[in-house]
């Protein structure tokens, strides 16, 4: 290294240094000094020796024509639900039913990369040629129509920013899957519970759009039956009402082609609706006046109610909030100042508040709401805090615009019967203790 390059290594640590110490970091309490300990004289004598990246030059560009994270983010993966029956610790996988979750609290912002998007699939994936694929759209239509996928992108695109939640999100909450309906483990995570969650921006063409070019009686027809081309063919009925809403067949997610994983080379999108209505390889919409219901839908979702009666399909993901830090598995340093951090979302529109417990529900204070704030999608939440140190029971509750408040698990199962496994949007309680150790509290 030139001299001329060391110095401008060693002003340009002086000025990282100078930042964290005097300002930039705006906080509501305390001065910046109080936030972190400043670096001592052996910080300070810290050379560019201890640095092989500032003395020797690097592999140059290129070698990784699609990148990845740095290794030291190798921790930041899918993962598939831990259980303590199972040998391997976890759930296995099998052809005919896997999933893996998002590592939320390993994420900032509200877009999951593509890589860590969640998966659920009833019948493998499949990774399917675009050229030899198509959409057919028949039954009650003017036309029927044979779509390739050159075809769709002829159609006007739109870019919407979605999340996506399984309806089976959550179901640990209550312990019941993998732990046998026992208390629900202390250990587990953020993307153990709430993992089937995951966020993107996704670019496609309104399925008005091609039912308008179908000629589809949209008076008749009631219902739209979807159906993917893996080999569970998983199909789904659909409202008409919503389809002519806000669906889309999207191609591109977060400005990319889709993954595999996540339908490639297109899926339906039925904004804030549950997962399983969100049809990947999309092959064949039928315009119907009958719904599937119960007789041929695989893979159908049904909610016990407390009458004894079952809800046959909950469309909507009302709704929830979860802290993402601190939360179970995390491990807080020292006392001190820290953000609280996490994610919220509503299926019927915007997050209108979310707000935070620090005392196991007694008192909320109200979060700050992280810009952009939309419809149908997550939103990140923060709030300063100063840990004294003490055992703390922290939580989150949102509201959305439609003035619907989340619930307490408790009041979900007052209000549904014993047990329900499908759309749990209760609170989430973590647990820090006096040592600093994050554990789940729920149960
Ligand atoms: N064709 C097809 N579509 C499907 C599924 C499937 O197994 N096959 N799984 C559904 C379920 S249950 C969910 S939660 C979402 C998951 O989407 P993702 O894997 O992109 O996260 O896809 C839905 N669409
Ligand atoms: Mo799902």
């Amino acid at each position: 290294m030139s001299d001329d390059q060391d110095k401008q290594a060693k002003s340009n640590i002086k000025v990282t240094r100078r930042c964290l110490l005097t300002g930039g970091v705006g906080v509501a309490t305390g001065t910046a000094a109080t936030l972190v300990a400043g670096l001592g004289a052996e910080g300070a004598a810290a050379g560019p020796l201890d640095r092989p990246w500032a003395t020797e030059l690097g592999d140059p560009v290129g070698t990784n024509p699609y990148g990845h994270p740095s290794s030291f983010e190798k921790t930041v993966i899918r993962r598939p639900t831990p259980t303590e029956y199972s040998p391997k610790g976890y759930v296995p996988p099998m052809n005919e039913s896997s999933w893996t979750g998002t590592p939320l609290q390993d994420l900032r912002g509200i877009i999951t990369p593509n890589g860590l998007f969640y998966e659920r699939s009833h019948g493998g994936y499949a990774d399917m040629d675009p050229a030899n694929h198509k959409v057919v759209i028949h039954g009650l239509v003017d036309r029927n129509l044979e779509l390739s996928m050159e075809d769709l992108r002829r159609f006007p695109t739109v870019t919407t920013f979605r999340f996506l939640e399984c309806s089976g999100n959550s179901d640990l909450i209550w312990g019941k899957a993998t732990y046998g309906g026992q208390e629900t483990s202390p250990y587990l995570t953020a993307q153990d519970i709430h993992g089937l969650l995951s966020c993107a921006e996704w670019t496609g063409v309104r399925l008005s759009d091609l039912l308008r070019e179908a000629g589809a009686d949209t008076v008749r027809a009631k219902w739209l039956i979807v159906e993917g081309a893996d080999s569970g063919a998983l199909a789904r009925s659909l409202p008409m009402a919503r389809a002519l809403d806000d669906c889309i067949l999207a191609f591109a997610q977060n400005g990319e082609m889709l993954r595999p994983e996540q339908g490639y080379p297109v899926r339906l999108l039925v904004p804030g609706c549950e997962g399983n209505l969100n049809i990947k390889w999309v092959q064949r919409i039928e315009v119907t006046d009958q719904p599937l219901f119960a007789t041929f839908e695989t893979g159908l979702y049904t909610d016990l109610q407390k009458s004894g009666k079952a809800w046959i399909s909950s469309l909507v993901m009302e709704a929830k909030s979860i802290i993402t830090f601190p939360s179970g598995g995390q491990s807080l340093p020292e006392k001190g100042f820290y953000q609280v951090r996490g994610i919220a979302w509503s299926g019927r529109g915007r997050i209108s508040h979310v707000d935070v417990s620090l005392d196991g529900g007694r008192n909320w204070t109200q979060a700050q709401l992280t810009e952009p704030v939309m419809s149908k999608c997550l939103t990140e939440f923060t709030m300063p805090w100063r840990w004294d140190g003490s055992e703390t029971l922290i939580m989150s509750r949102a509201t959305d615009e439609t003035g619907y408040t989340q619930p307490f698990v408790q009041q979900i199962v007052e209000a549904r019967g014993k047990f329900s496994e499908y759309h749990n949007n209760g609170i989430q309680t973590w647990r820090v203790e006096s040592n600093g150790e994050v554990y789940n509290a729920q149960g």
